[in-house]
């Protein structure tokens, strides 16, 4: 197919509550869309970066400019170009994956529309329903995390997780099991503890926790090994899964027991794809992340979370619990599951008057071929 317009859509999304992690809280989210023309047709994709780099070293202004500079450039001089083989020709641009995965995603859409193929088929799903939970932010107190967990219980979520740090970890968890013993639920530390803590953590495993993830930094792959090995609790990681290599190195170094797969992490859905294919092959477990996307990321998320190898719950919620109005029709949870959408490509369509009404600025990338 051939690129014939690029358009970059951004608009900022007010969040219904803020949420806060270990590394900030964000107040809303500032989106970032991809939309492209080509031959075929046109698709969408979003590029699920933050607007400061905190969580990765990607920010979105810096996505932008990667696109426009040397993203767009590249496909549009991509002879042949397939969603297939976006990956290969971004591959020289080092990381900015969200950026990718956005391109990907849009291209993507555009080939299965045309094709009248739903993107959950076209990547080998299994399910038309996904398990989904609810992640919840870091509180000003035990007693506020407590209340807004039963209210999320309230509303059907069956799995929650709860981001930690030092200083709001052990208490919250133990607080939280007190008052509902059968809950399943995991803590995420976005990287927040250093190899000291490890004795520390260990009191987590008193708990059940389904998982424990990204305790420690990124490269420090040790830690999370040796944490795996006194731990009974599985150890999963997130943001130091940035390539199939990158789970290969992991698994080898056995720095983990589960791995969580995000499109915006990992530079595409095709590649999360090729983590999943590889983790079912060896038996590890795999789920699926999320990033506060809009319902166009969101959608590209359940697809995935399609697949076979997803074995526990993603953090993928419905459109209500992040925003009021979302750029997509709204997706509806029932009994802590999300239906995978029926219609070709991402199966969803961009609510026009949504990006209006929410003052998205929008620019078209100059295509040269
Ligand atoms: O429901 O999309 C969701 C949020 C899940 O906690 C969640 N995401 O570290 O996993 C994370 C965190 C995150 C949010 C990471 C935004 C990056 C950006």
């Amino acid at each position: 197919m051939s690129l014939e317009r690029v358009e970059l859509v951004r608009v900022y999304l007010p969040l219904v509550r803020p949420f806060r992690t270990s590394f900030g809280t964000q107040t809303g989210r500032d989106i970032l869309l991809v939309h492209v023309e080509t031959d075929a047709g046109e698709g969408w994709g979003e590029a699920a970066a933050h607007a400061e780099p905190y969580y990765n070293e990607e920010f979105v202004d810096a996505s932008m400019l990667v696109i426009e500079r040397f993203a767009v450039p590249a496909l549009a001089t991509t002879p042949e170009l397939t969603s297939g083989s976006v990956a290969r020709s971004l591959a020289r641009i080092k990381g900015y994956p969200a950026a990718k995965a956005a391109l990907e995603m849009a291209i993507l859409d555009a080939e299965l529309r045309a094709g009248k193929t739903r993107l959950a088929d076209h990547l080998g799903g299994v399910r038309s329903k996904i398990e989904v939970g609810v992640s919840v932010g870091i509180t000003e107190s035990v007693g506020a995390l407590v209340d807004l967990v039963a209210s999320y219980l309230g509303e059907g979520y069956g799995r929650v997780k709860i981001k930690i740090e030092p200083g709001f970890d052990v208490e919250p968890v133990a607080a939280l099991r007190r008052e509902f013993p059968e809950l399943a639920l995991q803590v995420d530390a976005n990287a927040a503890y250093t190899p000291e803590d490890l004795d520390h953590l260990g009191k987590l495993d008193a708990y059940d926790l389904l998982m424990i993830e990204q305790p420690f930094a990124v490269d420090d792959l040790p830690s999370h090994a040796a944490l795996t090995r006194q731990l009974r609790t599985p150890v999963c990681l997130d943001e130091s899964v940035v390539s199939l290599r990158s789970v290969e190195q992991a698994l080898a170094a056995g720095a983990c027991t589960v791995i969580n797969l995000k499109v915006g992490r990992l530079g595409g859905v095709l590649t999360c794809k090729a983590v999943h294919d590889l983790c079912l092959e060896r038996g590890v477990p795999v789920w699926c992340g999320g990033m506060l996307e809009s319902g166009v990321g969101r959608a590209a998320n359940i697809a995935l979370a399609s697949l076979p190898g997803f074995v526990y719950p993603a953090d993928i919620s419905a459109s209500d619990r992040y925003f009021h109005r979302d750029l997509t029709e709204p997706f509806v949870m029932a009994n802590s599951q999300l239906d995978v959408p029926t219609g070709p490509g991402l199966g969803v369509d961009i609510d026009e008057s949504s990006l209006k009404d929410l003052g998205a600025l929008r620019r078209d990338v100059t295509v040269h071929r």
